[in-house]
């Protein structure tokens, strides 16, 4: 059994404070993590680290810069939080290595996104924990773009045939305008009016870009809080599936 785990950047991290990592949540994370015996690829967001650099240089999925001072903010503040979280997991025993996608991923002109994943699989297949994380990348005639953890977890899950996806968020579900957790979601049309955009700096969709995104998956995927993470893990379906037909 293979499963990709989204860690929420506003799970792992004090979104509104700069560059600061929520402890308290990220052990809780490790803990669950360190638990399961199944092959997981880890992949974590920006939270407060990326998005508020992300920002300042203007910087989304589809608009880029050419500055590179605005590619080391991004991706040296993406760095220490991947390396925060690879020692979050490091100490509870998990075997988590980081792997950076600035370094080998790259978009086409029109968005496409080039992700080399040997590497990720032969991690896998060697019993390493890959953490991936969302990152800049190279973009043709845009210079560098925001690559989101959510793009990585849908051009991961195909790569290493996960059979469960995963993402941890900060609210226990995709809820519906009552603040209910919808159930079950299978085309965007049902949920595009119940859902706003994100409440901090979030320059990659929040969760309507979260919910395209798993729609696209050939595998069915659960949206959930960090209070489900565990039983997640251990087989169950906590908070909303999202699944998109394509189904395995
Ligand atoms: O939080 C974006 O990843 P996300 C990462 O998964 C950056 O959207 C660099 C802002």
């Amino acid at each position: 059994m293979t499963i990709v785990l989204k860690l929420g950047g506003s799970v792992v991290t004090e979104k509104e404070a700069p560059e600061t990592v929520d402890d308290a949540a990220l052990s809780q994370a490790a803990d669950d993590i360190a638990e399961t015996d199944e092959a997981v690829v880890v992949v974590h967001g920006g939270g407060s680290f990326g998005h508020h650099h992300a920002a300042e240089y203007g910087v989304s999925t589809t608009a880029g810069t050419t500055n590179p001072a605005g590619v080391s903010a991004i991706h040296g503040a993406m760095k220490r939080l991947n390396d925060a979280v690879v020692t979050a997991l490091t100490e509870k025993g998990v075997a988590a290595v980081p792997v950076h996608p600035f370094s080998a991923a790259s978009r086409d002109a029109d968005g496409t996104l080039d992700l080399p994943t040997n590497q990720v699989r032969t991690l896998l297949a060697e019993g390493f924990v890959p953490v991936l994380h969302g990152d800049v990348v190279a973009h043709r005639s845009e210079g560098a773009t925001v690559l989101s953890g959510d793009e990585l977890v849908v051009e991961l899950a195909p790569a290493v045939e996960a059979d469960r996806v995963g993402v941890c968020s900060t609210v226990p579900g995709v809820l519906d305008d009552d603040g209910t957790v919808i159930d079950r979601i299978t085309a965007f049309d049902e949920v595009a009016s119940a859902l706003g955009g994100s409440d901090a700096t979030d320059v990659s969709g929040g969760m309507v870009g979260k919910v395209k995104a798993l729609l696209s998956l050939a595998s069915t995927a659960s949206v959930f809080g960090p209070e489900a993470l565990s039983a997640f893990l251990a087989g169950d379906t906590p908070g909303t599936t999202v699944d998109g037909g394509k189904t395995k």
